[in-house]
């Protein structure tokens, strides 16, 4: 290991040891935190259903950065390389719509756990875990903008069957992979103007639920979550599934809910949530995002909102309750390394909160030390937790620094920039 690297930690730890932080145990904890890669960020939420496919449900991936990924390989090349580039074991995290269906139409009431099975073997191969999404999105029985609250009951009839389909096949990754796979609903269903009935749509996406848990999957292989929206583009006056829709239904059924970071008014934060849903909830979902006025999906960066979720992840002892998920798609950068960014974000936001002298925080806290308490927060941000990073990249055999700028770019060469 380079020399610098190695001096820069030992100072690091012994800066920590003196405000009684013990570096080891933190990245001890990173190093086993998984974060799920979410597959769409790879092609623009494009999918392999129909390569024409157009994306609709009230999100947008604006740009038009070449070398997207269009073949399954391509995927997959492209999520191994910004893999290579993250420290630790991470999980993908895959939509319905990017079945293997060897050129073949299925539609989505037909889907099978056999669509996914080279995804599992692939992941198998590769060491990632994975997790999955139904899509009922960019479809013509969603184009009317509403689907599992659908007026029609042979439309939410149709989406009732994909979610259970979109199940069946997330219990099939987890039982494969080892590992409790993470099901997520998100629904576009909303309008762009006013509606005077919005307690019948959202009567029949309860009842759509109810009707979609009735089939009981198996808890160690799989986990079913909920995700609310403020608005979709197009969709600006009314979202059926509303943050209070799915917290009450929730907390009622027990099912996990899934915070989106953008998903929320623009001063509303989701760090002030978590300890609120755990004590209602036994698990929550994260989909880590950056809202940007309008869009709610710009690649995560360093963010003093995504420090406090970390925070509040570290602080309420809830690292094994609450899973953390990436959900941004921006095509105007190079889509690869999209992903390091964000990830590499998150991991430090992680691994600073990691690092916290909470023990001496709490001390100063009970003694009503307030300002202590402040001082010792505002001095914790400027540690330097850089140097860990850093270190902890090199043991992983993982390129340091902004080094990996460079790795992108060989890449975009050698293989996006052929495509
Ligand atoms: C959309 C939701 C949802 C999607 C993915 C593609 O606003 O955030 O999670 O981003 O399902
Ligand atoms: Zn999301």
């Amino acid at each position: 290991m380079n020399e610098q690297i190695k001096q820069s930690y030992d100072l690091a730890v012994a800066q920590y040891a003196s405000i009684g932080v013990d570096v080891n145990e933190a990245v001890a904890l990173l190093d086993k935190l998984p974060i799920s890669l979410h597959c769409w960020q790879a092609d623009d939420v494009t999918g392999f259903e129909n390569p024409d496919g157009v994306l609709t449900g009230g999100i947008q991936a604006t740009g038009n950065y070449p070398g997207k990924a269009t073949t399954i390989d391509q995927l997959r090349a492209d999520i191994d390389k910004a893999m290579e580039l993250i420290p630790g074991n991470h999980r993908v995290n895959i939509h319905a719509f990017y079945g293997d269906f060897g050129g073949q139409f299925v539609d989505r009431n037909q889907i099978e756990p056999k669509h996914f099975q080279s995804w599992i073997d692939w992941a198998k191969e590769k060491n990632y875990k994975l997790d999955f999404n139904c899509t009922c999105f960019s479809h013509d029985k969603s184009a009317d903008g509403f689907t599992l609250s659908h007026r029609d009951p042979a439309i939410r009839a149709f989406w009732v069957e994909h979610v259970i389909r979109c199940r069946k096949i997330a219990e099939e990754m987890g039982r494969q992979l080892g590992s409790k796979c993470m099901h997520n609903i998100w629904i576009p269903d909303g309008s762009k103007d006013i509606t005077v009935d919005r307690l019948l749509y959202r009567k029949n996406l309860a009842e759509s639920l109810d009707k979609i848990f009735e089939y009981k999957t198996n808890d160690e292989y799989m986990k079913d979550c909920i995700e609310s929206k403020l608005f979709g583009i197009g969709a600006e006056s009314f979202t059926v599934g509303s943050h209070e829709f799915y917290m009450g239904y929730g907390v009622k059924n027990n099912i996990v809910v899934t915070l989106d970071s953008g998903h929320f008014h623009p001063t509303e934060i989701i760090s002030d949530k978590i300890s609120s849903l755990l004590l209602f909830l036994p698990e929550i979902m994260l989909h880590v995002t950056r809202g940007v006025r309008w869009d709610s999906d710009h690649v995560v960066v360093l963010t003093e909102e995504l420090l406090a979720i970390a925070q509040e992840i570290v602080r309420a002892d809830a690292v094994e309750k609450v899973h953390v998920g990436l959900d941004y798609f921006d095509a105007s950068i190079n889509r690869i390394g999209a992903y390091v960014v964000g990830v590499r974000a998150t991991q430090k936001a992680l691994l600073q909160a990691l690092l916290e002298p909470i023990t001496k925080l709490r001390e100063f806290e009970v003694k009503g030390q307030n300002f202590e308490r402040l001082a010792l927060l505002e001095e914790a941000k400027s540690m330097p937790w850089g140097a860990i990073y850093n270190h902890y990249c090199a043991m992983k055999g993982v390129t340091v620094g902004e080094a990996y700028i460079a790795d992108i770019q060989q890449y975009e060469k050698d293989v996006t920039s052929k495509r």
